[in-house]
């Protein structure tokens, strides 16, 4: 009796050093919605379960190796112990209560971060290799940063233009895989809580430039969100360059183009226009308007030399105007 009494002493303390040392090492960013909260306190059950394991199994060990050691000389052998039907019973019931009860738990959770708000605003967002887009049909607004009003919950409808991939904002806590195919549109409601900047991470392996899949999340208040909207909506007034940035910024091509003269999936655009490029069957080209227009229209007839074919999608003839592929050649055009 003795003995258990001061292992069960030894447990109880493990497990607050150990739960206290889980808890305060950081595993997880700051809680920055509202379904943060009650994912944590899931995970927060976890800690704890996890640390009271660890401690009840470790100290028995631990406990039973030096207190129960063989004393010099003692060479006979142990007590014969056969099973004992209380003790099976018991380590039968406890984990299956245990289990049963993080069930419950997990679908309660599960339901709570999925409450609908009837007014939450709908934004629907397109993944590509290897950017996000976000599109909010209530201000035909297009936009390669994710503008969120603070405590209004947000409805994400997603698809994907190419492969698999993942919406995660670690400090959201909430993750959905988002699917390519045409009808294949993934919901995902949060409630950011927090002003601040966030990034928006795929966390599902989509290619060579997968981890650079990331694109800014700023949660700012209502007046804030307010005037970038305005601001936005003014996009009408701009000249063919700010145009130009605005449609290569919010459809991936800089996923793949830099524009500071670094290397990346594709060519960088710095200095393009007007430059010399040797193709991959030998040929030397100069840069002009009519090869960056068959370059985007025709990805795969022109290749640049060291780089790869196949890889620039054959999208974009449908998906631009011929006044909006110019707008894009105007910024290319700029960039020296
Ligand atoms: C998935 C990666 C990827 C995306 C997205 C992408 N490109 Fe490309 N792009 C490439 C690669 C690789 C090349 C080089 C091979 C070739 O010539 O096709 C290239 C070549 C080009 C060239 C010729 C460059 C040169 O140096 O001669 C232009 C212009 C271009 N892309 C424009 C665009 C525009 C505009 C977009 C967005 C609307 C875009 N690309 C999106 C990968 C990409
Ligand atoms: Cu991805």
């Amino acid at each position: 009796m003795k003995h258990i009494a001061i292992v069960t002493v030894l447990v109880a303390l493990l497990t607050i050093v150990t739960n206290y040392f889980l808890l305060s090492v950081g595993l997880l960013p700051v809680e920055a919605s509202t379904q943060a909260t009650i994912i944590d306190k899931l995970f927060n059950t976890h800690f704890f379960i996890i640390s009271f394991l660890f401690s009840l199994i470790s100290v028995f060990m631990i406990y039973s190796l030096i207190v129960f050691r063989n004393k010099k000389g003692q060479d006979e052998d142990g007590k014969f112990v056969t099973g004992s039907t209380k003790l099976e019973i018991l380590w039968t019931i406890i984990p299956l209560a245990t289990v049963i009860s993080f069930s419950y738990l997990g679908a309660k959770s599960l339901a709570e971060t999925r409450i609908i708000n009837p007014q939450a605003m709908t934004i629907n967002v397109t993944a590509s290799q290897w950017a996000w887009s976000f599109e909010y049909p209530d201000f035909e607004i297009t936009s390669n940063t994710l503008y969120l009003p603070v405590d209004n919950q947000v409805n994400l409808q997603m698809t994907s233009l190419d492969v698999i991939h993942s919406f995660w904002v670690p400090e959201f806590r909430v993750k959905q895989d988002v699917l390519p195919g045409e009808n294949l549109v993934k919901e995902l409601r949060f409630t950011p809580s927090i002003i601040g900047d966030y990034t928006l991470m795929c966390a599902e392996l989509c290619g060579g430039a997968h981890a650079y899949m990331n694109s800014p999340v700023k949660v700012v208040s209502e007046a804030d969100f307010q005037s970038w909207v305005d601001l936005e909506s003014k996009a009408d007034d701009l000249n063919p360059v700010q145009k130009g940035e605005k449609l290569v910024k919010n459809n991936g091509c800089i996923g793949c183009h830099t524009l500071d003269g670094s290397a990346s999936v594709g060519p960088t655009w710095l200095g393009l226009s007007g430059s010399e490029k040797s193709l991959m069957d030998g040929e030397k080209i100069i840069v002009d308007d009519k090869y960056l227009m068959s370059s985007i229209l025709n990805p795969n007839q022109d290749i640049v030399q060291n780089f790869s074919p196949n890889i620039m999608p054959s999208i974009y003839a449908d998906l631009f105007s011929k006044e909006e592929l110019e707008d894009i050649i105007a910024f290319i055009n700029s960039l020296h």
